[in-house]
């Protein structure tokens, strides 16, 4: 069988299991269960610019990791892939940061990755890079000689192509995914979408099963959502809800219900509009006051971007004028943490809580809302509020499907889950968890390796 190969901007090394884990790494293990090679960036920024490759091995898979340099750091991650492509593909325009040298900086790193990839490569291997800090990538590997196969998949949206137009040089990005065997997306939404940028910008046409035909070659793109290894997370979340942490949550709560966010503090969670619902909610339906309590989890992100800065100053605002209206001697209505948590409690928390709330403006797919999903005790589950702008939303017509943008909506869609019967309860998440159990992380590393092994 031919060695996988995983690329990603950072490697989630063996050692950082547990506290840092987050979606991808979990979602991956499964493509690299039987061995293989994982290839990335270290999360270390380094003082010099010729950064060796270095490597460990765990449970039959080499970890093979480089620094950046503080230049790099800057214009790839912080400016081009998070000022640049972040806002786009996540429909803000009016946040795109665009500078020259910040693509020239993307470009460049995408070079020098592809030359230390290309070292480490095996004539078999299948190679499946990760994300939009590589786009380029696959076209560097390519411009080096490799003929593996290539496949890449986009965890964030793709857009329209009348928004993509912005994107300076967007021509020369969106031609670097031709590169690619296979080119998998989040949602057939996201499919269509790149699909008809490819058309309308690059004039190539696909063909019925979206095979994007050129000189050099074809390429394929799919929809494969992305999901979790549900069985495991369940497992996870009925034990932790007999942990010290889940009883002391409970014992806080003093019988109230819990509603939950969890989240990257991240522009693109929606996460002003859902603290502005939350107050609508205590302020329109006061029977709820001192009744619920709401826990959001928003673990700091991207502090080098100016726009995150400005969300937490907004955050810290917006929680403070909560509390200093509702909170009585003995309730405090809206807990607010920046700090990351255990996915471990995480998963007894989902399971204690009444509401899960799940409100991105834009969103790839959003696993916190499986994962929600997948920690539910399915005799007394909570019910889940979504946004129609998830890709999660695409699979999950059972939850209760909101419009992110209107703060009032979720309030309306609040109170609805916390006044639900336990049989609609019941009917709406066992539907719920079908497809979470079935779409799972290991469906999409099967799927994916399938279509670029055809
Ligand atoms: P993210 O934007 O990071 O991922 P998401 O899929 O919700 O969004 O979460 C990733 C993981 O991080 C989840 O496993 C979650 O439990 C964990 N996590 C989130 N907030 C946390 C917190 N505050 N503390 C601890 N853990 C936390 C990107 C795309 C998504 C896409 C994923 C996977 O933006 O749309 O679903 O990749 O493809």
């Amino acid at each position: 069988m031919a060695r996988v190969v995983i690329v990603s901007n950072r490697v989630p090394l063996p050692n950082e299991r547990g506290a840092r884990a987050g979606g991808l790494a979990v979602g991956l293990s499964d493509a690299l269960k039987d061995g293989g090679l994982w290839f990335g960036w270290s999360g270390e920024i380094s003082k010099t610019t010729h950064n060796p490759v270095r490597k460990v091995e765990a449970a039959g898979v080499t970890y093979a990791t480089i620094d950046l340099c503080q230049e790099d750091y800057d214009r790839f991650y912080v400016g081009y892939a998070n000022s640049t492509l972040w806002p786009l593909l996540h429909f803000r325009l009016g946040l795109i940061d665009f500078k020259r040298e910040d693509l020239e900086g993307y470009f460049s790193v995408n070079r020098t990755f592809a030359a230390a990839l290309a070292l480490e490569l095996q004539p078999d291997d299948v190679v499946w890079i990760h994300d939009y800090h590589l786009i380029p990538l696959g076209a560097e590997l390519r411009r080096l000689g490799v003929r593996n196969r290539l496949g890449f998949f986009l965890h964030i949206p793709f857009v329209p192509a009348s928004l993509f137009a912005a994107l300076p040089q967007g021509e020369t990005l969106l031609r670097a995914f031709l590169a690619y065997d296979v080119v998998g997306l989040q949602t057939e939404e996201h499919r269509r979408d790149f699909l008809d940028a490819v058309k309308q910008v690059l004039g190539i046409e696909p063909d019925a099963d979206g095979q994007l035909v050129t000189a050099s070659g074809i390429s394929r793109a799919i929809a494969n959502p992305i999901g979790i290894d549900a069985r495991g997370f369940a497992a996870m979340a009925t034990k932790a809800e007999r942990s010290v942490e889940t009883k002391r949550l409970l014992s806080s709560l003093v019988g109230r219900d819990l509603v939950i966010g969890v989240d990257r503090l991240d522009y693109s969670k929606g996460l002003p509009n859902r603290f502005t619902a939350f107050g609508k909610l205590l302020q329109n339906y006061p029977e709820h006051r001192q009744k619920v309590s709401y826990l959001q989890v928003a673990a700091r992100s991207r502090e080098d971007v100016s726009e995150y800065q400005a969300l937490r100053r907004e955050l810290d605002r917006k929680a403070g004028n909560i509390n200093g209206r509702f909170a009585e001697f003995d309730w405090v209505p809206l807990r607010y943490m920046t700090r990351p948590v255990n996915r471990n409690l995480l998963a007894g928390f989902y399971r204690a809580a009444r509401v899960g709330l799940v409100t991105p403006l834009r969103d790839g797919m959003n696993l916190v809302a499986k994962e929600f999903i997948a920690a539910q005790d399915h005799n007394d589950p909570g019910v889940l509020i979504l946004s129609r702008f998830a890709g999660a939303a695409e699979d999950l017509a059972e939850a209760l499907i909101v419009n992110p943008y209107d703060p009032d909506e979720i309030t309306e869609a609040m109170h609805q889950a916390l006044i639900m019967p336990q049989t609609e309860r019941q009917d709406r998440m066992a539907h719920l968890r079908a497809r979470v159990f079935t779409s799972t992380a290991e469906a999409y590393c099967r799927n994916f390796l399938a279509a670029l092994a055809a």
